[in-house]
């Protein structure tokens, strides 16, 4: 279980011996740490509070107040009157508070950790030193039960991040992803942010109260009781409340930890100006947007439709168990309405650069990427056991670290072999999709298109069963760097590999 892929629970020594060390900072006993307190309250262990030390400690403690606290805790959720539900959260609330941090501007956040187990916070989608970024398999150090760690960083890029957690869970469906820690972090544009909009929302897509389920071929999955727009199922919130001829922007996250889901406004169109908090090449108003687990994708809704509305999930039986929020315009009354879209819709390409003029010059040749075949499959694991997973037939820690050059061009080829769709995360990176959706042949062999994609910048992208994806990146943040499938069970048992460089 999880304690042991872990390993030892730390000592305060150890979490002292590595805050000397490394950038992870502070680690103190919890006693006296409140993480409630406004950033800037005088706190019991207060170094201005304390007998004269040396200047050089003073400087630095100071150098180190936290500009946000998190308190890993097991609280109760109230999903809906009727529903409420224990798990583990930061603040008492799921999600956690949104984190606004700027571009370029160093931050400290304060982690205490409350919870019976060893925990750590992943920033996903910030460029971070392998230390910090929050996944104990590329060397962050766990926060200890009843310990305090602070973690300081500029962050970058700019745009739509979040936080959860990176422990995990195995056949416990009440931890790791499964509970209540994930957040919403924005890291605003050092210029300001290019789009214009009169209001902005942030909404996390969650799945919760999980159980394991028997498949056809008899391997278990889990399947889950209650789905939640910001931890409320439909009409237990509080509404999106908006006046016509207001452009309003949504950032919409997939906290699941294993679902994807299809979201729609009723009488609305979504314009895309972003994927995983990056603007996209080509921005376009679509009637649904699909998002993996921890996909982001950020729309402008132009409100010229007034009346009480539902956004929710498209698919019926997940918007029954909760997944909507309503939408209400000033001065509207009414129950809130619903339109049911008749099919499902989305592609990525359809935000990617438009291919150039048959007649224009050719682009200038760009430095060949080299290729990383990565086989994706499951292995069998018997009738009522959850399935493991291989990357190039073995699960981790056994996948071979396949060595990066520093500043190389790399192109991962995603060749899912299986019959699941995964997707796909890296960490510390951000990737180009370049070819999508090519179905995969028998000895896993596939035709790439004429064209290859432009434009699109992610950092988790869905691959389909039996197809192949080709992303790009550049090897330009030297660490250990995980690679996984962000399905909490499919990444808990194998679906994972380090690359490493530098
Ligand atoms: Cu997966």
């Amino acid at each position: 279980m999880s304690e042991e892929r872990v390993g030892a629970t730390f000592s305060r020594r150890d979490l002292l011996k590595i805050a000397g060390a490394a950038v992870i900072a502070g680690a103190r006993p919890a006693a006296g740490d409140d993480p409630r307190q406004p950033v800037g309250a005088r706190q019991p262990d207060d170094p201005r509070q304390r007998a004269p030390r040396s200047e050089s400690a003073a400087q630095r403690d100071s150098a180190l107040q936290p500009d946000y606290t998190l308190e890993i805790a097991p609280t109760t959720l109230e999903l809906s009157p009727r529903h409420r539900l224990k798990t583990i959260a930061y603040n008492g609330q799921a999600p956690g508070p949104l984190l606004r941090l700027k571009e370029g501007r160093e931050v400290t956040i304060q982690v205490t950790n409350r919870s019976d187990n060893p925990e750590v916070v992943h920033w996903h989608g910030l460029f971070l030193p392998s230390a910090i970024d929050g996944a104990m398999e590329e060397g962050t150090p766990g926060i200890a039960p009843n310990t305090t760690a602070r973690y300081t960083f500029t962050p970058r890029p700019s745009g739509f991040r979040w936080y959860h957690t990176h422990s995990m869970a195995m056949e416990d469906l009440s931890r790791a992803q499964y509970g209540g820690q994930h957040g919403f972090l924005l890291v605003e544009a050092s210029s300001g942010n290019p789009a214009r909009y009169d209001q902005e929302f942030f909404l996390a897509l969650h799945d919760w109260d999980g159980h394991l389920l028997a498949s056809d071929d008899g391997a278990m999955n889990p399947d889950y009781n209650v789905s939640t727009i910001n931890g409320k199922v439909l009409g237990a919130g509080d509404p999106l409340r908006v006046q016509a001829g207001q452009q309003v922007l949504l950032h919409i996250l997939n906290s699941s930890p294993t679902e994807t889901h299809w979201i729609s406004l009723a009488g609305h169109t979504l314009r895309v100006v972003a994927l995983d908090g990056n603007p996209v090449a080509t921005s376009k108003a679509v009637p649904m947007l699909r998002l993996a687990p921890a996909e982001r994708v950020c729309v402008i809704v132009e409100m010229n439709n007034p009346g009480i509305w539902i956004l929710g999930e498209v698919r019926k039986h997940v918007q029954a168990a909760g997944m909507g929020i309503v939408v209400e315009y000033a001065g509207q009354a009414g129950a809130p309405r619903w339109q049911q879209p008749e099919q499902l819709l989305w592609s990525y390409e359809e935000f990617a650069a438009a291919p150039p003029d048959a007649g224009a010059p050719p682009p200038p040749p760009a430095a060949t990427p080299t290729a990383v075949p990565l086989v994706l499959e499951s292995k069998f694991r018997g009738h009522g056991a959850m399935e493991s997973w291989m990357i190039n037939g073995k699960s981790y820690p056994d996948v071979a670290s396949s060595p990066l050059q520093q500043g190389g061009r790399y192109r991962l080829q995603l060749i899912n072999a299986s019959k699941d769709d995964h997707p796909l995360h890296l960490h510390r990176h951000s990737f180009e999709l370049r070819r999508h959706a090519m179905p995969l042949k028998d000895g896993n062999s596939w035709t790439p298109p004429a064209q290859s994609l432009q434009g699109i910048t992610k950092d988790v992208v869905l691959v389909g069963a039996r197809s192949v994806t080709e992303v790009d990146f550049i090897a330009n943040n030297p660490g250990p760097t995980l690679f996984h499938c962000h399905q909490q069970n499919h990444m808990d048992l194998g679906f994972m590999m380090l690359f490493n460089y530098g």
